[in-house]
């Protein structure tokens, strides 16, 4: 009798034990999913992938140059050729139409490179003592 009782203890004890061990499980389980959900509603833990490519190509600038009356023609055509690679013709052509019209375009770049260009042509003139006036302008 006493023997049967002791099994029937040994029984229930294990029960529980295997009953915790379920709880235990599951719980994990509903951490685990409920943190992915939480995851997927914060927008962290998922990947998401766009089959659209959404490359913009980078907006392009023009260098305009500026016609004054006391900058040199030679000069004008000089910085052309070192700072916009035009050929001793094209410079000479450039140069012309600007005094001509009032202004005229040195080259189109990326807004980067236009900045520079700009720059750099102007401080190169303020050095040689010339007014010469140069602007950026968006295609
Ligand atoms: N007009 C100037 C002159 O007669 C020449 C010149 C040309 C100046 C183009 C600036 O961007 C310019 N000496």
């Amino acid at each position: 009798m006493r023997y049967q009782y002791q099994k029937d203890a040994a029984a229930v004890l294990f029960l529980c034990y295997i009953q915790r061990l379920v709880r235990m499980i599951e719980l994990r389980r509903f951490k685990r999913e409920f943190m992915a959900n939480e995851d997927d509603k914060n927008g962290n833990g998922q990947l998401i992938l766009d089959s659209r490519t959404k490359t913009k190509k980078p907006s392009m600038y023009k260098v305009i140059m500026l016609n004054d009356d006391y900058t040199p023609m030679e000069f004008v055509v000089h910085v052309l050729q070192k700072f916009f690679g035009r050929s001793a013709d094209e410079a000479t052509q450039i140069m012309l139409n600007v005094h001509q019209r009032g202004v005229g375009v040195c080259g189109v770049y990326s807004f980067e490179i236009a900045e520079s260009k700009a720059q750099k042509t102007i401080d190169y003139a303020r050095k040689n003592d010339h007014p010469l006036q140069l602007q950026l302008e968006k295609e």
